[in-house]
C-alpha cells in the first residue's frame, strides 16, 4: 500500500529503510485485521486466551518483567532550547538525541514485520481533532491502538486532505531498559521511543501525542492539551453539565469517570465522556468546549470491583486486553481487590504462593474501547465536543488540602492547578508514596515548560465569557491513624454535587484565605458513617500549614525564574498575604 501524502510516504520509505523490518502492513482498522493480530500473537506466545466462558474475547499480555510502567527518567522532549522544555522535562539536544536514536533503531526490526498505524485523535469529523502516524514493530501495540483510537482508512483519508500529522516512530527493540529512550520532537511533531511495549511508552497516540506533543501544539494553536477525564454529570432535573477533572496517574480519575450514584442519590447520573486526557478550546460562545482525543480506556486493574467502579468491572468481563494481571485456576483474570476467585499463577506467571508479593502487578491494566462502557455518553463522538461548566484539579494528599475548595477566578485557579502535589503511585517506575509537585498533573506529559504552559492557561482564560469554576479536592486526607477519612469512590458524587450547585449558583461558598469551602450544612453527608468531628477536619485549613504550603510552592516557582507569569507570582503572593492575615 501506499499513500498519496508525499510526506508520510517519505518518511515511511525511511524507517523501512534503516530499520529493515521482514515487511511493512498498512493498517486498515477492521475487525478482520484485529482478529488476526490476536491470533498471531496467541500463536507466538504474546498473548495468553483468557477463560473464553467468562471472559469471551479477552486476552492477557504478560510483559517483560523490567517493562511495566512509564519510565519519566527516560523520556525527554527535545526542542533547540533547553530553556523551552523547562525544568520539567528532561531535555536533549535533537541532534544528539537522533544520534542516539538512530544506532538504537538500526536494523531493529529484522525478522519483524512493521505496522504502519494512521490515527486519528478525537471523532474523526471534530474540527478539534488531530492525527498522527504511528510505526511500530509490536502488534500489541497496534491492538492496543485499535481499542485506543479511531485507528485506519478513515484516519488516514484524513490525513490526505488535511497533510498535518504527527509522526511516532516506535519499536519493542530488545526490551532492555540500557537501550530505552522516548523521545520527543515538539517543533518536527516527531516521536522516537524504543526499548518498551508499556502503554504509556509504546502506544504514542496517547501520553507521547494527545499529551506532550499535543500540549505544545495547543499552545500555538490556542487551545489546551490536559491530563483530566471528562464527565456528564445529570441532576435529578434532568439537567446536564460536564466536568472536567484532573488528577495524577492511578489518583483515581478512572473511578471518577465511570461513578454510579449510590443508592441514597439515585436522582443523579454520571455519563462518561473520558477517563484520561481533555482536549479544550474556547468556543465562539465564550464558553469553553472539549473533547476526549481517545477512544478507548487503559486503566489500572488492581482495585477495580462492583463497589469501587461498577462501570469499569463490567466492561472488563469481554473485549479487554488485560496487562500483567494474575489468574485463577480456571484461567480468569484475577487482582488484588477482586472479590471472588482466587490467584493461582501470579502476573509473572510463577505458581502464586502469597510470600512473594502482589499477585498482579500494582500497575497492571486493561485496554478496552470506550463504547464497552455501560455509562458511555454518545456526546463522546460530537464533533464539537462538550461544554465544560467546572474545572476539577487534585491530588493524593495525606495532610492539608480540604475535601473540597473552589478557587476565587480563573487566575486563582491557574495558581491553584500550578500548585497541586501528590503522592507518587505505581504508574511510575521508582519510589511510591513521595509527595511531589504534579501542577495541573502534568508534570510528566507538559511537552514545553510550565512557567509558559501557566502563561497559556491565562491567556486562554482572557478568552473566556463564561469561564468554568475551577475547584481542587482531595479525596486522600488521613487521620492521625494513617485511615482514609472521606470514603472516597461513588460518595464523591456529594462533592460533584456541591460543585454542581456552585456553578448554579444555588449554595454560597464560606470564604477562607485558599478559597471557598462548602458551608458545613450544603454538603449532603446523610447517611454517611463519617468519624466525629471528620466533616470539619475534613472542610478546615491550617493557617500554619498553609504558610508553609506557600512557601514550599514559592520554591517551587522560583525554579521557573523570570519566565514565571507575573500574575501568577502576584496571585501567589495574594494568598500568601490573607494567610498572614
Ligand atoms: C496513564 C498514566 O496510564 O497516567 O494514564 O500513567
Ligand atoms: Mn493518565
Amino acid at each position: 500500500m501506499s499513500t498519496s501524502n508525499a510526506e508520510l510516504q517519505a518518511w515511511i520509505n525511511q524507517v523501512t529503510r534503516d530499520c529493515r523490518p521482514d515487511s511493512v502492513h498498512w493498517c486498515d482498522g477492521s475487525e478482520q485485521e484485529y482478529q488476526g493480530l490476536l491470533e498471531r500473537m496467541v500463536a507466538d506466545g504474546t498473548l495468553l486466551k483468557l477463560n473464553q466462558e467468562t471472559h469471551p474475547d479477552c486476552y492477557l499480555h504478560r510483559s517483560d518483567p523490567t517493562d511495566v510502567a512509564r519510565t519519566e527518567h527516560l523520556t525527554f522532549v527535545c526542542t533547540q532550547e533547553q530553556e523551552d522544555a523547562g525544568p520539567n522535562n528532561n531535555w536533549m539536544a535533537p541532534g544528539e538525541a537522533h544520534v542516539k536514536l538512530d544506532k538504537l533503531f538500526d536494523g531493529c526490526m529484522e525478522g519483524r514485520t512493521m505496522y504502519v498505524v494512521p490515527y486519528c485523535m478525537g471523532p474523526i469529523d471534530s474540527p478539534l481533532a488531530r492525527c498522527g502516524v504511528e510505526i511500530t514493530d509490536s502488534p500489541y501495540v497496534v491492538a492496543n491502538l485499535r481499542l485506543m483510537t479511531r485507528m485506519g482508512q478513515a484516519a488516514l483519508q484524513r490525513i490526505e486532505r488535511e497533510g498535518r500529522f504527527v509522526k511516532g516512530q516506535h519499536s519493542i527493540g530488545d526490551l532492555s531498559p540500557e537501550r530505552r529512550f522516548i523521545m520527543h520532537f515538539p517543533d518536527d511533531l516527531l516521536i522516537r521511543s524504543i526499548g518498551s511495549g508499556y502503554g504509556g511508552n509504546a502506544l504514542l497516540s496517547k501520553k507521547c501525542h494527545a499529551l506532550r506533543i499535543a500540549s505544545y501544539q495547543a499552545r500555538t494553536e490556542g487551545w489546551l492539551a490536559e491530563h483530566m477525564l471528562i464527565l456528564g454529570l445529570e441532576a435529578p432535573n434532568g439537567k446536564r453539565c460536564y466536568v472536567a477533572a484532573s488528577f495524577p496517574s492511578a489518583c483515581g480519575k478512572t473511578n471518577l469517570a465511570m461513578l454510579r450514584a449510590p443508592l441514597h442519590m439515585q436522582g443523579y447520573k454520571i455519563f462518561t465522556i473520558g477517563d484520561d486526557i481533555c482536549w479544550l478550546q474556547p468556543g465562539e460562545d465564550g464558553r469553553l468546549w472539549a473533547i476526549n482525543p481517545e477512544a478507548g480506556f487503559f486503566g489500572v486493574v488492581p482495585g477495580t470491583n462492583e463497589d469501587t467502579n461498577y462501570n469499569a468491572y463490567a466492561m472488563l468481563n469481554r473485549d479487554a486486553l488485560f496487562a500483567n494481571v494474575a489468574v485463577t485456576a480456571d484461567n480468569q483474570p484475577w487482582w488484588e481487590g477482586k472479590k471472588d476467585g482466587k490467584p493461582s499463577l501470579d502476573w509473572k506467571g510463577n505458581p502464586y504462593t502469597g510470600g512473594n508479593g502482589p499477585a498482579a502487578h500494582p500497575n497492571a491494566r486493561f485496554t478496552v474501547s470506550m463504547r464497552r462502557c455501560p455509562s458511555y455518553a454518545e456526546e463522546a463522538e460530537h464533533p464539537r465536543g462538550v461544554p465544560i461548566s467546572a474545572i476539577i484539579f487534585g491530588g493524593r494528599r495525606a495532610r492539608l488540602a480540604p475535601l473540597v475548595y473552589e478557587a476565587r477566578d480563573w487566575a486563582h485557579g491557574v495558581m491553584v492547578g500550578a500548585s497541586v502535589a501528590s503522592e507518587t503511585t505505581a504508574a511510575q517506575t521508582g519510589a511510591v508514596g513521595v509527595v511531589r509537585r504534579d501542577p495541573m498533573a502534568m508534570k510528566p506529559f507538559c511537552g514545553y515548560n510550565f512557567a509558559d504552559y501557566w502563561g497559556h492557561w491565562l491567556n486562554i482564560g482572557a478568552q473566556l465569557k463564561q469561564p468554568p469554576k475551577i475547584f481542587h479536592v482531595n479525596w486522600f486526607r488521613k487521620d492521625s491513624d494513617g485511615k482514609f477519612m472521606w470514603p472516597g469512590f461513588g460518595e464523591n458524587l456529594r462533592v460533584l454535587e456541591w460543585i454542581l450547585q456552585r456553578c448554579e449558583e444555588k449554595v454560597a461558598g464560606r470564604e477562607s484565605p485558599i478559597g471557598l469551602l462548602p458551608k458545613a450544612e450544603d454538603l449532603n453527608v446523610d447517611g454517611l458513617d463519617l468519624a466525629p468531628d471528620a466533616l470539619a477536619a475534613l472542610l478546615s485549613v491550617d493557617s500554619g500549614e498553609w504558610r508553609e504550603e506557600m512557601e514550599h510552592i514559592n520554591e517551587y516557582f522560583t525554579q521557573y525564574g523570570a519566565r514565571l507569569p507575573e500574575r501568577l507570582r502576584e496571585t501567589h503572593r495574594a494568598q500568601a498575604g490573607r494567610l498572614a492575615d
